[in-house]
């Protein structure tokens, strides 16, 4: 085992990659210890929420490879909720992908599970809690990068996890709003009489609503909220590469690195056809971009969220060549009025027609829910595991088109595969962008992709990324027969 070649830090305060020569691939299996367990959070002015946190540190630590390492995680649960660990974006053997009740048996109270793979694809990659109790909103996530050796060289690297904090008590409301409805427990589950109670949890009617009731505490960058975060030292003359991830359980964000370009060169860890300069990233749930920045002239600047909202603003890191700019860093106008930001459409170009040769398998998905007083999330009218699924054989090559009548936005996602997105908005694109999870516009929006069903067998989950939508049945599964 060669321990410089792997990197494991915490991103409790911003991770600062070194640039580290190439490293040659080779079967090195790296041990990692992971564990599990409550944190208490102190929020700048005091208050304490009762997060989970993987090693103690929110985000998790982040973890780095090159491609060719093995892993063995040693996971460990040390928290009161059944979890799991699903390595998010990485194409690994299905009894590793950490689905609680679906690929492993949910790791319970004290348990422990032990994950053995190669990370493969290479790119910004995450993982994150995946055992159906809503430990990701809770705390149970991080950054995951599998370095490629033939990118773009940068002078220095940040990962840049942006999150929530959600008034606890607002999500132990969800929680038992979702596990009181009958339908949407996953085969393999504990038995709801079984669940432990969250500490502080009141008894909650059984007909909780779902939807947008999560309550933010506040929303940050690397578990820092600005100006409270460390800020981080750039040089003139510096090519920066932003590894940058959404780990909201629910919330698109859009991100600008005040008065400079964003250059896009990765969208889920996937290189793009085409780089492209934006001013702004739109990264929805579980979404990836990789980004780099020239660093031309002195000064300060704030990498930060754009919204309406004051603690969206708040959502912000400020990179500097000299601490005496930061008094006052360059922010950016909290409004999207005019600043040309990140889309498929943008990323792939329009094209008269979608590429679907060698398609050997249609599914069409209709996305309902959202609507007022019902807390169901549907796909064909239908809640998990009432959903219907898709089976498929090593081989085929795989169109699934949503077409989304509710309201909402969903982030899609689907395990195990790199699909490529072929459609959005009726838009096909010229140039299909590889990615691990899309946007599916509102309001009868349609999005369209391919795969090809050349995964390891298995079930895989289809689901969308909002944790509170999942938990509501918007869920289901690819299944190789
Ligand atoms: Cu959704």
């Amino acid at each position: 085992m060669n321990r410089s070649r792997f990197l494991v830090s915490s991103a409790g305060a911003l991770t600062v990659f070194a640039i580290a020569p190439p490293a040659r691939a080779d079967s090195d299996v790296v041990d990692i210890a992971l564990t599990a367990a409550p944190l208490p959070f102190q929020l700048p002015g005091g208050h304490v929420v009762p997060l989970l946190a993987y090693n103690a540190s929110v985000p998790g630590p982040v973890m780095r490879v090159t491609r060719g390492q093995r892993i063995r995680v040693r996971y460990r649960n040390a928290t009161n909720i059944p979890t799991s660990v699903h390595w998010h974006g990485q194409v690994i053997p299905n009894a590793m992908d950490g689905v609680a009740g679906i690929t492993q048996p949910p790791v319970l109270p004290g348990g422990s599970f032990v994950y053995e793979f190669e990370p493969a694809p290479s790119g910004t990659r995450w993982y994150h809690d995946h055992g159906f109790h809503m430990g990701m909103i809770r705390g149970l996530f991080g950054l995951f990068v599998i370095e490629d050796p033939s990118d773009e060289p940068a002078d220095a690297e940040y990962a840049l996890v942006f999150h929530d904090i959600s008034d606890m008590s607002s999500v132990d409301a969800a929680l038992r709003g979702t596990s009181a409805a009958p339908d949407i427990d996953p085969p393999g589950s504990p038995e709801r009489a079984e669940m432990p109670s969250m500490p502080g949890m009141p008894g909650m009617a059984s007909t909780t609503p779902m939807g947008d009731m999560l309550a933010y505490r506040a929303h940050l960058v690397n578990g820092g909220i600005y100006p409270h975060a460390r800020s981080l030292p750039v040089r003139v003359g510096q090519r920066i590469r932003l590894r940058v991830l959404n780990a909201s359980a629910a919330d698109t964000r859009y991100i600008c690195f005040a008065g400079h370009a964003l250059r896009v060169t990765h969208a889920d860890g996937n290189r793009l056809p085409e780089a492209m300069s934006v001013d702004a990233l739109r990264v929805g749930a579980g979404e990836r971009y990789d980004a780099y920045v020239e660093i031309a002239k002195p000064g300060a600047w704030l990498l930060q969220g754009i919204s309406a909202d004051p603690l969206i603003a708040q959502q912000a890191v400020a990179f500097a060549t000299d601490a005496r700019y930061l008094a006052t860093p360059q922010s950016s106008p909290q409004t999207l009025e005019g600043v040309r930001f990140f889309t498929y459409e943008l990323a792939g170009g329009s094209s008269a027609r979608i590429d679907d040769r060698g398609v050997t398998k249609r599914v069409s998905l209709r996305i309902t829910g959202g609507t007022y007083g019902d807390p169901r999330w549907m796909i064909d009218g239908g809640v998990w595991p009432h959903t219907p699924k898709i089976s498929v054989h090593r081989g085929d090559r795989v169109l699934v088109k949503f077409t989304n009548d509710s309201d909402m936005e969903h982030p899609m996602h689907l395990h195990g595969h790199t699909f490529r997105l072929v459609e959005v908005g009726g838009t096909p694109l010229l140039r299909p962008l590889a990615k691990d999870v899309s946007l599916v516009p509102g309001a009868h929006g349609t999005s369209t992709w391919i795969f090809d069903a050349k995964a390891f067998p298995g079930r895989w989950l289809l689901h969308c990324h909002n944790e509170i939508h999942m938990m509501a049945g918007l869920m289901t599964e690819v299944v190789y027969s």
